[in-house]
């Protein structure tokens, strides 16, 4: 059975460009309540954990970089079916790629600078909640 929670980041170009109310907005217009809220920003540390799959990339490097450059918004999020219909909201990686009027589509500059995050599985949704986020943070 799906899961009813998901873990975002509005990334430091979204924030940077002025865009954190207007994603907000259609996060929320899209049926997604905010359980968790914080703008905050990553050290290196903190970005090389949390991407630490992509750790063999070529785009490595750059990712934590961008990551660390700005403050980002981290976010817990619930719907039903919330991962799957949030990769759905966001949009393709390369928004390039991604359909029209996804966010990707609408406040992405490009695949390395792609204004926002959605965990994509259950689990990851969980273990990237608990990184940004105490228990007693989460309503
Ligand atoms: O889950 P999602 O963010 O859509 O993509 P991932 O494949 O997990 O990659 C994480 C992150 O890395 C992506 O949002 C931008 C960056 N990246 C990149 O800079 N260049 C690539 N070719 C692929 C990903
Ligand atoms: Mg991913």
């Amino acid at each position: 059975m799906s899961g009813n929670r998901t873990f975002t980041m509005l990334k430091p170009d979204a924030v940077e460009k002025g865009h954190i109310g207007a994603i907000l907005q259609q996060i929320t217009s899209s049926g997604f309540r905010i359980a968790a809220l914080k703008l905050t920003q990553m050290t290196e540390d903190d970005a090389k954990t949390f991407y630490e799959i992509h750790k063999e990339r070529p785009f490595y490097g750059e990712l934590v970089e961008y990551m660390t450059r700005g403050p980002i918004v981290a976010a817990v999020l619930e719907k039903e079916n919330a991962v799957e219909d949030f990769r759905s909201l966001i949009g393709a990686t390369n928004p390039e790629d991604a359909a029209e009027g996804t966010i990707r589509k609408k406040f992405a500059a490009s695949i390395s600078e792609n204004a926002i995050h959605g965990s994509d599985s259950d689990e990851n949704a969980e273990i990237e909640a608990a990184f940004h986020f105490s228990g007693r943070d989460q309503f």
